[in-house]
């Protein structure tokens, strides 16, 4: 049975008020077969979930980022119970533009627990540099990253997991479907290795340079089940052709 496909905005710190809206505007009423997920910058979760209900939009929302601890001290971060709260379902994590600030597998695997002891579906990010790849170590680092974040965790079911070559991130330089489809295998293998045969059912996405132009080639491979989309997720047009090529 085929994996429901996962297709995901990932607008990082773009957007205003006035570009939201004309987002959700242009993206229209139509319905897909595949799940949608929109990611905006926190500060526009609230008003995003309330435009979308509004105009009965068919995406849902996620968020970029979430603390790992329950709620106190922690200035300027946001917990998984607000994110909630305020109408998202799937948090992103672990994404390379935040491990590259300084988050470590073990803090990502924190978050992770707490995302899912809350009831979000944590959007779970991996994948190598460009140097750890040429010192052929993509399966290593891949491996490490996926096996520490899920580390002790007997249900798995409600993850989500995005592989994000460091490389291939806003450079235009996109992985090739065969090679992403190679990394994706793998980790579908480690994953079954490591908490059975359901990890048959994980949806497991690609990110990285991902635009309307090769959405259909990486949704013809056997184990990319949607997109984690950056850049070409701003323009409400160029998103819904990404979406489509996975419907
Ligand atoms: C990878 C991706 C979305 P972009 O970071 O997470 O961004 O599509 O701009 O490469």
């Amino acid at each position: 049975e085929r994996i429901k496909p996962v297709v995901v905005a990932n607008w990082k710190m773009n957007m205003t008020l006035a570009s939201i809206s004309k987002f959700v505007d242009d993206f229209g009423t139509e319905s897909f077969s595949a799940e949608v997920v929109v990611c905006p910058p926190s500060p526009y979760l609230y008003i995003l979930d309330a435009l979308k209900k509004q105009q009965n939009r068919s995406f849902t929302l996620g968020a970029q980022n979430v603390h790992a601890e329950k709620s106190g001290a922690y200035t300027g971060d946001v917990s998984a119970d607000q994110l909630l709260d305020v109408g998202c379902h799937y948090v992103i994590i672990g994404h390379s533009e935040r491990r590259a600030i300084g988050e470590s597998n073990e803090f990502i695997h924190q978050k992770v627990r707490q995302s899912l002891e809350t009831g979000l579906i944590p959007i779970l990010c991996v994948g190598e540099t460009e140097e750890e790849r040429k010192q052929g170590k993509t399966n290593s680092v891949v491996e490490k990253q996926v096996l520490t974040a899920l580390l002790n965790m007997n249900d798995i079911s409600k993850v989500i997991i995005a592989y994000e070559p460091v490389w291939a991130i806003g450079t235009g330089q996109s992985a090739v479907p065969e090679q992403a489809q190679e990394v994706h295998q793998f980790i579908r293998s480690v994953l079954i290795k490591h908490f059975g045969i359901l990890a048959n059912q994980l949806p497991i996405l690609y990110g990285g340079s991902a635009k309307p132009d090769n959405a259909k080639d990486y949704s013809a491979m056997n184990d990319i089940d949607g997109l984690l989309v950056g850049g070409a997720s701003l323009k409400a047009d160029d998103f819904k052709k990404i979406i489509s090529a996975f419907c």
